[in-house]
C-alpha cells in the first residue's frame, strides 16, 4: 500500500507517497514535506492506494481530517456581582461571579480554573462541567486578595496558557456602617434571616440611604417580598434604575442592584424610597440590608 499527502500521481501511482506492507492502520505524518505534507491548519486530505500480489495498483482513495495544533485564545476571567445572587447569612459571605470565554477555529472543548489567595500558589477550582464559562463562589469580606485564572482546551487537545484575572478583595457594609448616611427616619428591623440579622427599612417617599465607597463593583443587598415597594437607585447623582422589590414570596439577602465603576475614585450609591408599589404589593417598604463591594 502507498500513502501520500499529495494527490499527485505518475502512471497511476501516488508519486510523492511512501510504500508500506499492507496494514489496517498506521501512524501518518501530515507535516512530512517529502510526501507533500505541511503544518497548514484546517481540513487536510490523505491519499491511499493498494497493490495486489501481481503488482497492480488500485485507484486512489482519500479521507480528510482537521489539523489543529493552535491552542484556543482565552480571555482573562472577570469577577463581578450579579443581580439575584444571595448573600450568605451565617458567614456573611458574598457571592462573586467569575466569568470567562475563549475562541478557537475548531471549537473549545473545555476549561480549567484555578484560584490564588494573596498571591500564593494557585489551587484547582472544580467546575460543574468542562464547558462551564461562569461560576459563583462565596468570599468573606476582608483583606484577602483573590485571583482566578482560566485556561482552555480545544477539540484536538491543545491547551492555552493560563489567562490571569485581576486580583480583588470583597467588602461588606451592614446597614449601620458609618459609610452609609440616612436622610429621615429608617426603622430598624430584626430577623435571623436578614444579612447579619438586621436591616433598616422605610416606605416613605423621599427617605434616602447613601453609601460612599471606592471599588470596582458595588451591590445593594435588600429584601424582596409581598409587602415591599419601589425604590430608585442613583449612582454619583445620576438615576440608574427603579427597583420593584415586590415578590409573591419572601426573598432574603438579595443583590437587587449591581454596578461596575472606576475603582480609582470615590463614588456614591443612593437608594431613594419612592413610596410607591406594585399593584400586587401590600406595602411600600424598602430595606437596606447592606451593601457589598469588590475592590
Ligand atoms: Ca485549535
Ligand atoms: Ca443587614
Amino acid at each position: 500500500m502507498r500513502i501520500s499527502n499529495s494527490p499527485q500521481t505518475r502512471t497511476g501511482v501516488l508519486s510523492l507517497g511512501r510504500t508500506y506492507s499492507y496494514a489496517n492502520s498506521l501512524t501518518w505524518d501530515l507535516g512530512d514535506t517529502a510526501t507533500g505534507g505541511s503544518l497548514t491548519q484546517g481540513a487536510r486530505t490523505v491519499y491511499v492506494q493498494w497493490q495486489d500480489g501481481a503488482g497492480n495498483w488500485s485507484g486512489v482513495r482519500s479521507d480528510t481530517i482537521i489539523l489543529d495544533t493552535t491552542p484556543p485564545v482565552v480571555r482573562a476571567p472577570n469577577a463581578s456581582l450579579r443581580n439575584g445572587n444571595i448573600v450568605a447569612s451565617a458567614s456573611e459571605s458574598v457571592p462573586v461571579t467569575v466569568a470567562w470565554s475563549a475562541s478557537d477555529t475548531n471549537g473549545v472543548a473545555g476549561y480549567e480554573a484555578r484560584r490564588s489567595e494573596n498571591g500564593a500558589s494557585p489551587i484547582g477550582v472544580s467546575l460543574p462541567s468542562p464547558a462551564t464559562t461562569s461560576i459563583t463562589r462565596y468570599h468573606q469580606p476582608g483583606l484577602t486578595n483573590w485571583r482566578y485564572d482560566v485556561r482552555a482546551r480545544d477539540r484536538a487537545g491543545n491547551v492555552s496558557g493560563w489567562a490571569t484575572g485581576s486580583q480583588f478583595s470583597v467588602g461588606g457594609y451592614q446597614e449601620t456602617a458609618p459609610d452609609i448616611s440616612y436622610s429621615g427616619y429608617w426603622t430598624p428591623g430584626s430577623y435571623s434571616w436578614f444579612w447579619g440579622g438586621k436591616v433598616r427599612y422605610s416606605g416613605v417617599v423621599g427617605r434616602r440611604a447613601t453609601l460612599t465607597f471606592q471599588g470596582s463593583k458595588v451591590g445593594w443587598v435588600s429584601t424582596r417580598g409581598p409587602n415591599r415597594g419601589k425604590a430608585e437607585v442613583w449612582l454619583n447623582g445620576v438615576r440608574k434604575a427603579t427597583v420593584d422589590l415586590y415578590a409573591p414570596k419572601l426573598q432574603m439577602r438579595r443583590l437587587v442592584y449591581t454596578a461596575s465603576v472606576d475603582n480609582s475614585v470615590s463614588h456614591t450609591l443612593q437608594v431613594r424610597v419612592l413610596g410607591t408599589k406594585n399593584a400586587a404589593a401590600s406595602n411600600t417598604y424598602v430595606d437596606v440590608d447592606g451593601f457589598v463591594l469588590l475592590r
